[in-house]
Order: structure tokens, then C-alpha cells, then sequence
């Protein structure tokens, strides 16, 4: 009998995102449950120690938090597999993924910069994790357009949220970092227009990604056009 999941979500998390593409590339059907930032609600708080989106609750009983470890606890329990098969691989692929973080550290200060010069400082920054990762596409000796291959992976689920971040920073304020990385703005590429990623989000995420920056009053919001308030409702 399979599994009936739950993921608790603030409205644009990147980690919760993660695990979404994970449920949605095995096609598994899951409720998504949106709590207020500002008013975490007493059964979360008793699950998630660290007061942190994402939780998946698993049957309505059991509650599991951190995004990595929900993709591993998912790839184990429900077919197919998107880890690669052979070990070497598989810990080639954890590895990078062990790299997440600091990638997404990135891109995300670069988002959350509060004047000009930080955010130039921050962008700064991002050549950097960009161009190792671009590297080590370079040499993964594939064609793509997945880190491994034709097939989706682990690894591809955990980038995409951030790879897409980074994409709607760049149309709203240009920033021409990733154009000197090919390999990674191919897998970008790939990655966003993988059925799962799409499937992953609200709708119309981008403009709730571009209203959260005004509601959260950061720097970048100021380019934002007006006509995107209200998406968050619609959504
Ligand atoms: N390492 C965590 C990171 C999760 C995370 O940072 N989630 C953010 C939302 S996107 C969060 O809940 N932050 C706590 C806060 O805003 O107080 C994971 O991979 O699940």
C-alpha cells in the first residue's frame, strides 16, 4: 500500500522545492500545506527542531525534516530509484550534493542583498561554486542533459531550486555570471525545463518569488514591476 505524504512549505522555500521535484519525478501524488512565516503553528514547531520548512509528514504520523534527508528517505522507500545504481557514482553524486548549501548560499545573499554594493559584492561571489560546478559537469563524462545523463537524479532535484533562483535574479537585474559557464547553463536549461521541476511549484512562482522580495522589503524588490502584487493570493 503506498504512502500518503504531506509537505509543510513556506510560499517560495527552494528546500521544500527540492523535495517536491523528488515526489514529483517518481509521480507520487502529495498535499502541500503553506504556513505562515511569521506564525508557526504549534505541530510544527513540535516537529521541525530547528523551526525550518521543509517537514514531510509521512501517513499523518510520521514527521521527517531537512530536505536531504527527505529525498534520501524517499529514493529508498518509493520506486524509481534516482540515485545511479553504481556506488562510485552514487557517492560522486552525494558528494556534490554535500556542495548544496554553499551554492545555494550564493545565490540566495545575492537575492537577499540590502543596497547596490552589496548585492555587487554578493554577486561577486557566485563565479566561484558556478564555475566548480561547471567543472565538474565538464568532466562527468556524459552528454548530459542531466548530471548523469538522460536520467534525472537525486543531484538534479537538489540545484534546480537554486538554479532557478539564480534565473529570476538575472532577469530581473542582469548579472551575466553563468553565460561564461556553458556546462552548467546547459544543465540550468535542462534542469527548468524538466517536467518535474515545472510541476514542483505553484504556477505562477515567479512573480510570488518576485512579490515575496517587496513583502520582505529587500533591495532587489525595487525592480520588481507593481502589476506582480496580489500574486501570492492568486496562487
Ligand atoms: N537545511 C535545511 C534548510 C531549510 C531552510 O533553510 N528553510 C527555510 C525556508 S526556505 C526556513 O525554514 N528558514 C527558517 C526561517 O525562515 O526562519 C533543509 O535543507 O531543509
Amino acid at each position: 500500500m503506498s504512502s500518503k505524504y504531506m509537505l509543510c512549505s513556506f510560499k517560495t522555500c527552494p528546500w521544500v522545492q527540492r523535495a517536491a521535484i523528488v515526489l514529483r519525478a517518481k509521480q507520487v501524488p502529495y498535499d502541500i500545506t503553506y504556513i505562515d512565516r511569521d506564525k508557526r503553528p504549534e505541530w510544527f514547531l513540535k516537529v521541525s527542531p530547528h523551526s525550518k520548512v521543509p517537514v514531510l509528514v509521512v501517513d499523518g504520523k510520521d514527521a521527517l525534516f531537512e530536505s536531504n534527508a527527505i529525498a534520501e528517505y524517499l529514493d529508498e522507500t518509493v520506486a524509481p530509484r534516482l540515485h545511479p545504481e553504481d556506488p562510485l557514482a552514487r557517492a560522486r553524486n552525494r558528494a556534490w550534493t554535500d556542495f548544496v548549501p554553499t551554492f545555494a548560499s550564493a545565490v540566495s545573499s545575492t537575492m537577499y542583498a540590502d543596497s547596490d554594493e552589496e548585492f555587487a559584492e554578493k554577486a561577486a561571489r557566485i563565479s566561484s561554486p558556478f564555475g566548480k560546478l561547471d567543472e565538474a559537469l565538464a568532466r562527468r563524462g556524459n552528454a548530459g542533459p542531466c548530471f548523469n545523463g538522460p536520467a534525472f537524479s537525486l543531484v538534479d532535484a537538489a540545484y534546480a531550486p537554486f538554479l532557478q533562483r539564480y534565473t529570476f535574479m538575472d532577469r530581473l537585474r542582469p548579472l551575466g555570471i553563468i553565460e561564461s559557464f556553458p556546462h552548467l547553463a546547459a544543465w540550468r536549461d535542462a534542469l527548468l525545463a524538466h517536467p518535474a521541476v515545472k510541476a514542483s511549484t505553484v504556477a505562477n512562482i515567479e512573480a510570488v518569488w518576485q512579490e515575496n522580495l517587496i513583502l520582505r522589503k529587500r533591495w532587489l524588490g525595487q525592480f520588481v514591476p507593481t502589476s506582480v502584487l496580489g500574486a501570492s493570493a492568486a496562487a
